[in-house]
């Protein structure tokens, strides 16, 4: 018999209320040890709530609501009591305090989720959604958690593993029944049915892509020798003063970043010391650190200053940005414009060049504007197909479709059917890790233990 557990989950602070969860056959038993109410909360009908005190040793320690649910129409699936007392870190406490103290046990992290998903009311795929809602930090992400808690991607996967039970069926048939002369049609078929199923599970790779910029928005530096006026583009972006900007060179010196909102996404906008060659210790130590957070980011914005003419240290630095997905802005267009600028297209790789003035906002619009584009952020939001947000589900589809890959070239090189079969049940093994019903204890145990206690 599972143990009933109990934890606060509220998070610790002040606040208007604090809720105390309890899990499990007791947790009715073990609430009213403690509730003094009208009536006992095990005389209450299911999914009630009741008006009481949480009494321990003759001590009152709150009012307090109790929620009564029973079994099985709960998150855990077992009896569960929310007790909702003042908010507060030391009412919230001794409440827990007195239930544990009553008969239930301190909930590891995320054993409520762990319970709901051991007892069947969700798989594993929307278990690890509930903590992608929690964590969302921008709509989009909450948007994309909330679908595959309501359990969108376990019915794509689903549906892919029942697709490829039922080819492996067929399989067996083959293997059973060799001499039959079904055997060459149903050979074209499952090679009709495989590639259908790569059709899918590459574009569920492929929306990974996506994946990661909803989940953890884009890392955009902004790099460029100093005084070139990244901080003033930053300025600009952010639409505040938040670095400091004088016309003196090697202003910032160490790594400035702001979160700005493009499309529901999260642009994480990183201003950079000037990168030169220096003798100041501290400047060094910048210049460093300029060139690490170029090296972390999915976007490089490379400023010029169009007010000069191009040097060695603006060439160079577009030498190393090459291999980046970048920008290459000409700043200053407001007292030099447009000098260098097909110079400047030359030696972009075909990279976007824009001009732009950081100081009079002239062209900034612009750069948004690339940005969207680059990475597709109209569409992003439009799109209601599945997305994979998570590493773990990218990494069991890629397996799959890696089993499926064999499957066709061992069909390919007439491989026999019993060899070419193991290769089918390994990708439906593989996509059964993404929802958990083939997925190791370890694995399990590690997912759940990154959630908060009380989850
Ligand atoms: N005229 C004009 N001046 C600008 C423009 N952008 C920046 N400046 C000026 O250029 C100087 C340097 O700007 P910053 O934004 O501090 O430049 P930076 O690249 O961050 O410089 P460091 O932090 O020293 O590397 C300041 O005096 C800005 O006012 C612009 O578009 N036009
Ligand atoms: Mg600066």
């Amino acid at each position: 018999m599972e143990h009933t557990i109990a934890a606060i989950s509220t998070p610790m602070g002040k606040g208007g209320v604090a809720m105390i969860r309890i899990s499990g056959q007791d947790a009715i038993d073990i609430a009213d040890r403690v509730y003094k109410g009208k009536n006992k909360l095990s005389d209450a009908k299911t999914h009630t709530v009741h008006y009481g005190h949480i009494v321990y040793k003759n001590e009152v320690i709150d009012e307090v609501l109790a929620t009564v649910m029973r079994a099985p129409k709960t998150f855990t699936r077992e009896d569960v009591v929310e007790v909702s007392t003042h908010g507060g870190v030391v009412t919230a406490k001794k409440v827990l305090d007195a239930i544990i103290l009553s008969g239930a046990r301190l909930a590891e992290p995320g054993e409520f989720t762990k319970r709901a998903f051991l007892n069947g009311r969700i798989d594993l795929s929307q278990a690890e959604a509930v903590i992608d809602v929690i964590n969302a930090g921008n709509d989009l992400s909450r948007k994309n958690a909330i679908t595959q808690l309501g359990g969108a991607l376990s019915r794509e996967i689903q549906e892919l593993r029942s697709t490829l039970v039922h080819l492996a069926a067929q399989m067996q048939v083959i293997i059973d029944y060799p001499d039959e002369d079904l055997a060459e049609v149903d050979i074209s078929d499952i090679e009709r049915v495989c590639k259908s199923v790569r059709e899918k599970t590459q574009q569920l790779i492929k929306s990974a892509d996506n994946g990661a910029i909803i989940k953890d928005g884009i890392r955009a530096t902004i790099v460029g020798k100093p005084n070139v006026g990244k901080s003033s583009l930053l300025n600009a972006l952010a639409r505040y003063d938040r670095a400091i900007v004088t016309d003196i060179a090697g202003t910032t010196r160490d790594i400035i970043e702001e979160s700005i909102n493009l499309n529901g996404v999260e642009l994480i906008l990183v201003d950079t010391a000037g990168i030169h060659d220096t003798d100041d210790a501290v400047e060094k130590i910048g210049v460093e650190r300029s060139k690490q957070s170029l090296d972390n980011s999915d976007l490089v914005i490379v400023m010029l200053d169009g007010s000069y003419m191009l040097d060695d240290d603006d060439i160079s630095i577009i030498k190393r940005t090459r291999d980046k997905k970048r920008i290459i802005l000409i700043n200053k267009n407001d007292i030099g414009k447009g000098k260098y600028t097909s110079s400047v297209i030359a030696k972009a790789n075909g990279d976007p060049v824009i001009e732009i003035s950081a100081k009079t906002l002239d062209g900034t619009d612009k750069v948004r504007e690339e940005i969207r584009r680059l990475y597709n952020l109209g569409e992003l939001t439009k799109d209601n197909s599945v997305i994979i947000t998570n590493a773990r589900h990218k990494a069991a589809l890629v397996n799959a479709d890696k089993a499926l890959l064999r499957v066709l070239e061992g069909i390919e090189l007439g491989m026999p059917s019993d060899i070419v079969s193991i290769d089918i049940n390994e990708a439906i093994s593989d996509l059964g890790e993404i929802t958990g019903e083939t997925v190791s204890d370890a694995i399990v145990q590690d997912i759940f233990h990154s959630f908060c206690v009380g989850k």
